[in-house]
This record gives C-alpha cells, structure tokens and sequence, in this order.
C-alpha cells in the first residue's frame, strides 16, 4: 500500500480548533450509527469492511464528545433485531467489542472515558462480555465522558425487562403499586442512572428510532445527516451540536 504523506490524508485523527460556543452542551448524546454496510457495498467490499472502517469514526467521535465535554454518549452498536442477520455478519459483530477495546482501551483510560452498556448483557457471547467486562472494571473511576454501548438492546425490550423486574419487586414487598410513577419506571430501566437523551443523532438518511431509547426519547431533539456513519467525522458532530444549542426545547409548554 501506497502511504499518504500527512496533508494528504483523507481522514485526519488530529483535531482542528473547534468553533463550537461552550454554552449549552448537550449532557447526553445517542447516536444511532446506520450506513456501514451501505458504505462498503459502495465500494464493492464485504459489509463487514463497513463495520470495521465504522469503529474508527466511534474512536473520532468518542475523543471530539470528550473535547466539547458531553457527559454521556450512547451508541447503537447492536440491537436484538440485528441477530437475524446472516450469521457470518452477527460473528464478526460480536468480534468487535473485544477488537475495539484491544486496540482502544488505554486510549480511553488516558482520556478519563467510563465504559459502561445497556441492553440485554446475559445473551451476548462469553468473549463479548469478558472483554467489556474488563474495560468496565478498568474505567470504573474514571469521571469523564460515559461511553455507553447499546448492545443487545430493543427499547421494547427493555420495557419489557423494567416491568418485570417491578413485578418482582412488588411480589418481593420491595415496591409498592402505589409508588409507580415516571421516576420510578425510569430507575427500572438500562439507563437508570443516566440522564435522558438531549440530542439523537442518526446517520445515512433514515428518520426513524428503530427501537432505540423509546422511553428517554420523549423530549430529546432530534437531528439527522444522509452521510454514512464511516464517513461520518467531528465537524459534522459539531454541526449536529451547535444546530441543537440553536433550537428551543418547550418539553410540551410554550
Ligand atoms: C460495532 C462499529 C461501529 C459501527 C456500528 C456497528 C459496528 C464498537 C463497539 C464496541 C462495543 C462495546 C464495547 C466497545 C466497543 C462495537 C459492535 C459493533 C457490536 F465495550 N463498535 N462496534 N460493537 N460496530
């Protein structure tokens, strides 16, 4: 392979100074992280190529979500539909954590990020867990961003999961009907600690959830790119900040 000499590179890893104004960070930022496959077909690649060119944009934005200190971001990765996919596809996906986190880890260490997921953790493969697992307990001090994965996660799910864990607890005598309320229900759910979503991103053109954080949805803005999630970088993330500094969040009043 030919090297680029470094003003030449297409994708460049350093950072330019950002333009964006301090005030009014989003505290919580999900991205929904579509297109990989789409952008290797492109190129007449294996769509596991998509998946791995897409881990790198995960590194980028991960460091320019640090930079402009967003406290939470969570990033669709894998969600319980994506099982029917062919099953090659679904193997090397489940290679992908561990991959990551060999690679990326002492990066995220020395950045102050905490690894953390939500979604149905049990059903992933032993492999996928111990690596995350381990990353989880190496990065358990540290106070920075909060890289939240979503893996194996349905948001309809995950209502499913939260009404039976307060069933249990009712029968328990560890709830009480009568103390239900949102703030109980959202304690139930993967995000209990965390704040709700200011700002949904989602890349490659589609405008729809996909079961992605149904709850903590409900007042989050909304903010879409037909760029594929490879070729998604920092700029058009800042972009997609500084458009939600610019709209005016009413949660329902006037
Ligand atoms: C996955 C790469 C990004 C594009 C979207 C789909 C493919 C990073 C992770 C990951 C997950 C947990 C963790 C560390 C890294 C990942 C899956 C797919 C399943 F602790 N990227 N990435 N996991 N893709």
């Amino acid at each position: 392979m030919i090297k680029l000499p470094f003003f030449n590179r297409k994708r460049r890893i350093d950072l330019q100074p950002s333009t964006l104004k301090l005030e009014n960070i989003p505290g919580h930022v999900a991205i929904i992280m579509d297109g990989n496959g789409r952008w290797a077909k492109k190129r007449g690649l294996p769509r596991i190529a998509g998946h791995k060119e897409g881990m790198t944009t995960v590194r980028r934005i991960v460091k320019a979500a640090n930079r402009i200190d967003v406290k939470v971001l969570t990033l669709y990765a894998f969600s319980k539909e994506n099982w029917k996919r062919p099953q090659a596809e679904v193997d090397f996906l489940m290679k992908l954590p561990k991959e990551f986190l060999t690679t990326y880890l002492p990066e995220l260490i020395e950045e102050n990020v905490k690894v953390q997921t939500i979604g149905d953790f049990e059903g992933l493969p032993s492999f996928t867990k111990e690596a995350i697992r381990e990353a989880m307990e190496q990065t358990k001090h540290n106070d920075g961003l909060i890289l939240n994965f979503a893996l194996n996660y349905g948001g309809r799910y995950e209502l499913v999961h939260a009404v039976q864990s307060m069933m249990k607890d009712i029968s328990d005598k560890k709830l009480q009907m009568e103390d239900i309320d949102e703030t109980c229900i959202s304690r139930y759910l993967y995000t209990e600690k965390l704040a709700d979503p200011d700002l949904i991103i989602r890349t490659s053109g589609e405008h729809r959830l996909s079961n992605f954080l149904l709850w903590q949805s409900a007042y989050s803005e909304l903010w879409f790119t037909e760029v594929l999630w490879p070729d998604f970088d920092e700029l058009l993330f800042e972009q997609a900040v500084s458009d939600f500094q610019n709209r005016k969040r009413r949660y329902g009043g006037i």
